[in-house]
């Protein structure tokens, strides 16, 4: 890790996680990798930020309105809050996106603080130039954070042991996975890079 570095958790909420409204396999089981990521960065003075996915009611994102999703992350629900044992420090920065009634909104790129900066502003506003990504789901909000990521021109690196898919197609996550590191992200675990 350097000064430079920032890490990004994307959609760690109770909707994704086993007994939610969209489950993920073991999507509760990225919670322990993220504390250890998160114990480093905040030792380090480095920022961190969450993502959130923060629908309302009615939205054409759930298929109730014509969509793919079954309702999830309904904004104040529980199932919208961040997973409970996930050990976000007081000073996180929470980034919500999928606000509106037609988007689906699946990139953190999309998504902007409580005064409504969006991801990438804050990002370079603490000097970020590498990113950590992990979080849910690999093939869908993961995905899309780590390809905007790169087009917004910041180094990122997979957490691939904080990551877990969807599937709704067996082999989802892995192709994600394969079309995150040809768009230029680095696959390593991160545990080289930091401090165990
Ligand atoms: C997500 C499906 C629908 C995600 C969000 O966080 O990956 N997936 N909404
Ligand atoms: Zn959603």
């Amino acid at each position: 890790m350097q000064g430079e570095d920032a890490l990004v958790i994307v959609d760690v909420q109770n909707d994704f996680c086993p007994g939610g409204a969209l489950p993920v396999a073991a999507g509760d089981t990225v919670v322990a990798a993220l504390n250890r990521y998160i114990e480093n960065f905040k030792a380090a003075h480095l920022p961190i930020f969450a993502t959130r996915d923060w629908h309302p009611e009615s939205t054409s994102h759930f298929n109730t309105c014509g969509g793919v999703w079954p309702p999830h992350c309904v904004q104040g629900t529980r199932g919208a809050e961040f997973h409970p044992h996930l050990a976000l420090p007081d000073d996180i920065v929470v980034v919500s996106k999928g606000m509106g009634c037609d988007e689906d909104s699946y990139s953190g790129f999309q998504g902007t603080d409580g005064s409504g900066v969006p991801l990438a502003d804050l990002l370079r506003q603490c000097g970020a130039k590498r990113l950590f990504v992990g979080g849910l789901a690999t093939d869908y909000c993961v995905k899309h954070t780590v390809l905007d990521g790169l087009k917004e021109e910041f180094q990122v690196v997979l957490l691939e042991d904080a990551i877990r898919a969807v599937d709704l197609q067996p082999g989802d996550g892995e192709r994600a996975i394969a079309e995150m590191i040809r768009a230029g992200a680095d696959k390593s675990s991160g545990r080289e890079q930091i401090p165990a």
